[in-house]
Parts: structure tokens; C-alpha cells; sequence
């Protein structure tokens, strides 16, 4: 899908719940890769939509990761748009950028209108419409709102599946992006019946042991650079299919190289299905890696990103080591009794 919408009008929920309300046979997409969120936030409304009579397609072009099977919906997503008429309605999810939809996003012409409701900073808006709230730690917390404007009952389908996009996109409350307002979701989700045992066993207690294997092999290939500021890990070609092993599994992996004391940036390499180099991208709080990202087209938040390189791998990563050397070179020195800690959304 090639045809990017310059004329992209930033709606309130208000009016995205309207359009949401208006839609008839709607289609719901994610990115690539897809996360917790992604998955969290397009189960939550499809639920709600279709608690509405709406006819909803929910694509998910990589079928939905083994940790967020267990979720309400998430056996009535298909891999590829079935023939028909078009949606009157496009919903894209958790989405920054147009190039992070799937290959098998359908064009324009299979649907009428696209409504892309997403929660990062983004430099290239997509859609008719966006309702984008940055302050939002997921975009499942927005799928709430948009329930609650919709007069949707806060169901135990809607609260599992927001609750995953919650834990999931803040590290299970961890990250900076965590606000008060997010603890009260939380609540909100936990009185609507959500287990949180439940979905931390589900979503990070329960894989299979090759995913040890594949860490041992992963961590084996730790670099540091830059006086111990960068590391890098590399999967292997191959190293996934070997061990039997879906992609989700890596989720996470990168950050034991982030945790090594005095490392600011940390990335991830992987060659992908195309033949490319994914990358992922995690900083401590110091280095804007979103900014890192955008440089290679790619973007996120300002500690975590991704973007994709050329081959082959081994360049790449010396490209990025560089970069993230030049970015921390660039960063204003610590002032006394400064650890450089830094607390950033
Ligand atoms: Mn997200």
C-alpha cells in the first residue's frame, strides 16, 4: 500500500468514537511484528464493535503471537482478507507509520476509510483520520475510552485485553510511561475481573525450553563498544526455525544487554524474512533511540525503537554502533553525583 494520506485530520476520541460507531463492516489492523498492545488493543475492539452488530475482520497477517492466544477473539482473526465487499471502515492500531502495516494490508478500494488510532510521536501521520494520545503508556488504554464513549459495558473480554496491552507496552509497570492514570486502568481492569497472575503466566511464564536454548545462543553473541556505552546482540540466520521457536519469543531478550551497567544503547539485529536487518532499539533513558531509529526510517518511543537496514548483518551492526556512539558522544556530561539516570517518557 503505497498511498499515503497527506490530508490526515487529527480527530478527538469523541469523534473517533463517532466514526467508530458509524462503521458497519470494518476491517482492524496491526503492525508487523505485532506486540501485546497491537493485540491487546485490536481484540478489545473488536469485542466492543462487534458487541455492536459490527462486522469486524481482524487481520493479523502473522496469526496472533502463542502468549495472547488465551485472549477472547483471538480465534476469529484471519491471515488474509477474505473476498467481499469493502469495509466502509479501516482501523489501524498501534500503528506510527504506514510502512509498519503488513504486506497483506489491503489498498484503498477495499475499503473506504481509514481511522488509525495510536499512541506514538510520529513525524508522517497516515489515514483520514488519527486519534493519537502520546501520553498514553498503550493504546489499549485509548480502546478503553472509546468503549467507555460508546456506552460498552468494561466486560471481562475488553479488561483481559486492555490489561495485555497495559502490561505488555510498560513492562509490566515499569517503564516512565506509567502515570497514575494508568494505575487507575489497572484497577478499573482488575474490578472488571482480570487475573493478573493469569495474564503475567500467560504472557511470560509459560514457553517452551528451546527459548532458553535460543538465549544462551543470543547472549553468546554480546558486543560491547564505545567504552562499554553500546551492546549489540545478533540472532543468528535460521537460529528461530533451528530451535522451533515463533519470533515472539525474542520480545524482551534485548533488555539483559540494556541492564549491563554503563551501556546507554542497546540493539538487537535479525535478519528478517526479506532478507533485511530488523532492529531494535533500547536505551536507558539518555539517548533518544526513537531519533536513532528515524535516521533508518524507522521510529518508536524514546526508549524503545526499531527500524530495518540493509544487509548484510555484520555492517549494520557496525553502522549502528557508530551512530550510537556519535549519539552519546553528543550527550552533555554528568554533573556531580549524577549516576545518569534518567527518567524520560
Ligand atoms: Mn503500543
Amino acid at each position: 500500500m503505497t498511498d499515503i494520506e497527506p490530508e490526515t485530520r487529527e480527530v478527538t476520541e469523541e469523534e473517533a468514537a463517532k466514526i467508530l460507531a458509524a462503521g458497519r463492516r470494518v476491517l482492524l489492523g496491526i503492525h508487523r511484528n505485532p506486540d501485546g498492545d497491537a493485540v491487546g488493543s485490536a481484540l478489545g475492539l473488536a469485542h466492543v464493535l462487534r458487541g455492536r452488530g459490527a462486522d469486524v475482520t481482524c487481520l493479523f497477517a502473522e496469526g496472533v503471537p502463542e502468549p495472547f492466544r488465551f485472549l477472547a477473539g483471538a480465534d476469529r482473526t484471519v491471515r488474509e482478507v477474505p473476498p467481499g465487499p469493502p469495509f466502509d471502515l479501516a482501523v489501524a492500531l498501534d500503528c506510527g507509520d504506514l510502512s509498519v502495516l503488513p504486506k497483506a494490508w489491503p489498498a484503498r478500494g477495499r475499503w473506504e476509510k481509514l481511522l488509525v488510532i495510536d499512541h506514538h510521536p510520529v513525524r508522517r501521520p497516515f489515514g483520514d483520520w488519527t486519534c493519537r494520545d502520546t501520553s498514553a503508556p498503550c493504546v489499549g488504554e485509548i480502546i478503553v475510552r472509546l468503549a467507555d464513549l460508546l456506552g460498552h459495558e468494561l466486560d471481562r473480554p475488553l479488561a483481559e485485553a486492555a490489561y495485555v496491552s497495559l502490561v505488555m507496552d510498560t513492562g509490566f509497570f515499569r517503564y516512565p510511561s506509567v502515570t497514575p492514570q494508568a494505575f487507575r486502568l489497572a484497577a478499573r481492569l482488575l474490578e472488571a475481573g482480570v487475573s493478573p497472575w493469569k495474564v503475567a503466566y500467560r504472557c511470560d511464564e509459560d514457553f517452551p525450553a528451546s527459548r532458553l536454548t535460543m538465549l544462551v545462543e543470543v547472549l553468546a553473541t554480546l558486543r560491547l563498544d564505545a567504552a562499554g556505552t553500546v551492546a549489540t546482540l545478533v540472532v543468528a540466520p535460521g537460529l528461530l526455525p533451528r530451535l522451533g521457536l515463533p519470533n515472539e519469543y525474542l520480545e524482551n531478550v534485548i533488555n539483559f544487554a540494556r541492564g549491563i551497567r554503563g551501556v546507554e544503547v542497546a540493539a538487537q539485529l535479525k535478519v528478517n524474512d526479506e532478507g533485511k536487518v530488523r532492529v531494535s532499539l533500547r536505551s536507558r533513558g539518555r539517548v533518544d533511540v526513537a531519533e536513532l531509529a528515524r535516521r533508518h526510517g524507522g521510529g518508536g518511543h524514546h526508549n524503545a525503537a526499531g527500524c530495518t537496514l540493509e544487509p548484510p548483518l555484520e555492517a549494520a551492526r557496525e553502522r549502528l554502533i557508530a551512530d550510537a556512539a556519535a549519539a552519546i558522544a553528543a550527550l552533555p556530561p554528568l554533573g556531580p553525583g549524577d549516576d545518569g539516570f534518567f527518567d524520560a517518557n
